[in-house]
């Protein structure tokens, strides 16, 4: 399968990880939108959030890890957002389930 993260995963892709799980991985996005910004994937393949969501024990263990890279980055108690983009309309470009976890700066809301 050509997927992107799967090759990170499996170690074709370089990725700068900074937690890594029996099932999941946490590595910074190549182009961060704030000083914190890193990606929580699950080691399996699932294109979008619906699909991981079917594996609710997986889906667990993906905003488990979320938390831990939120304490670990320093932004557990300043505040962080969690976000998975779903779908191409909501600015999905890698379908491969990712939680994107930003912090580090003030985050606006609504979104952009
Ligand atoms: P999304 O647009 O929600 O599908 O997010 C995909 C993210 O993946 C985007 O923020 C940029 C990141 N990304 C794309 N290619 C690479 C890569 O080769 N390495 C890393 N670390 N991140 C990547």
């Amino acid at each position: 399968m050509d997927c992107l993260f799967c090759k990170m995963i499996s170690g074709e892709v370089p990725a700068e990880v900074v937690r890594e799980g029996e099932r999941t991985l946490a590595f910074r996005d190549i182009n961060p939108q704030a000083p914190v910004h890193v990606l929580v994937i699950p080691k399996e393949h699932h294109p979008n959030f619906a699909s991981l969501a079917a594996d609710p024990a997986l889906l667990a263990e993906v905003t488990a890890e979320v938390g831990r890279v939120a304490e670990d980055e320093g932004v557990a108690e300043s505040g962080y957002r969690v976000v998975f983009n779903t779908g191409s309309g909501a600015g999905q470009t890698v379908f491969h389930a990712h939680a994107h976890v930003l912090g580090g700066r003030g985050l606006n809301w609504p979104p952009g």
